[in-house]
């Protein structure tokens, strides 16, 4: 059988034989009734490694932002997006959905909105309008190719938030790849946010999960919001042992995603079709326009499928990312099958 390397996303990334050991050997009880001795691991090094004060696991990135939304908003509100963000676009509209507030949704400069675009966009009290609660960050941003947000500009937005007696959310399912970028240590990115989310489940491989980090409060009022949506989970330490273990093991790795994004990245720009600028690639996304004269995005993904190369189709564009299970040599098979179909 032809050997498949999934460039689709890094959830797809397996737990690792460690992962499995710790998670057969968990110590275990009612997470619900406040009995999990490795959820609570997992809970406080979430908090310490954010510099927050308490941390919440949820089942999934999409739960932890649905909870922050709904705990740092009420109805009649509205909250400032960046238009591509996950929490805007992907994640089935759960801020009118669950929240009842509306989204605004900003223009930016690859993730990063102006912060005099979102001062200018901050309602002013008058009973026809919501009432601005909520601005949301995305970091790294997905939808823009994993670019980093600046570290200025993000406390431009604090800076902006605090004068207008705003609460900020970082979307930071893939934080730390921002951190392994840009050399910030992730505590100063939490620090400009009120609450931080981040995904076990995406590069560092956990098999479910994710960490919502706050002050004290807001986590425990977020644990009422996850028991209401379904979220309370019980002997769940067997997975959460996995994500100690990602936590712990599995970050100093994801610079070598972001060698390799940027080597495959470099190889693809250029041929024919492929709108790419590889520069433009800070850590394991990559996201470009394909346009050719003979082959539809839909034709050209099916074409690398059959050389045994899985990339994923974007409005208008193709995606691919790198993780732990693809390595050197499943770089080299998807540049060689690039060039193959693009050759003439
Ligand atoms: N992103 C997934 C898909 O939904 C597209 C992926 O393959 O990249 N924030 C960001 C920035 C995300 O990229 C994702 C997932 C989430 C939140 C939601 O996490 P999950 O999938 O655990 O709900």
């Amino acid at each position: 059988m032809m050997k498949t390397s999934d460039f689709r996303s890094d959830t797809v990334t397996k737990p690792t034989e460690k992962m499995r050991r710790a998670m057969a050997e968990a110590e275990v009880g009612d997470d619900v009734l406040g009995d999990d001795p490795t959820v609570q691991k997992l809970e406080a090094l979430a908090a310490e490694k954010m510099g927050k004060e308490a941390g919440l696991y949820v089942p999934s990135g999409t739960m932890g932002n649905s909870i922050a939304v709904k705990t740092w908003t009420r109805e009649l509100e509205e909250v400032i997006v960046e238009a591509r963000s996950h929490i805007y676009n992907m994640e089935s509209t759960h801020m009118t959905f669950i929240s009842r507030v509306t989204p605004r949704p900003l223009a930016s400069r690859r993730g990063a909105m102006n912060p005099d675009d979102i001062e200018k966009n901050i309602r002013k009290p008058n009973v026809h309008l919501p009432r601005t609660s909520l601005i949301c960050v995305e970091n790294t941003h997905n939808n823009w190719s994993g670019a980093v947000l600046p570290l200025e500009n993000l406390q431009a937005v604090r800076v902006i938030a605090d004068r207008h007696g705003l609460r900020v959310h970082m979307d930071g399912a893939r934080i730390f790849n921002a951190g392994t970028a840009s050399g910030v240590p992730v505590k100063e990115y939490a620090r400009l946010a009120d609450s931080v989310m981040f995904c076990l489940s995406k590069g560092l491989s956990a098999p479910v999960g994710s960490m919502l980090v706050g002050p004290r409060d807001f986590i425990d009022y977020g644990r009422r919001i996850r028991k209401a949506l379904g979220g309370g989970m019980r002997q769940v330490g067997i997975l959460a042992a996995a994500g100690i273990v990602a936590l712990t093991e599995m970050v100093d790795r994801l610079k070598e995603d972001h060698q390799r994004a940027k080597r495959l990245a470099a190889a693809v720009a250029g041929l024919p079709g492929v709108d790419l600028e590889p520069a433009a690639i800070e850590t394991n996304i990559i996201i470009f326009n394909f346009s050719h004269p003979r082959l539809s995005v839909a034709e050209f993904l099916a074409e690398l499928k059959n050389r045994g190369i899985l990339a994923l189709a974007l409005t208008g564009g193709i995606r691919l990312v790198t993780h732990k299970d693809v390595d050197d040599q499943d770089v080299d098979r998807a540049i060689a099958a690039f060039r193959e179909i693009l050759a003439n």
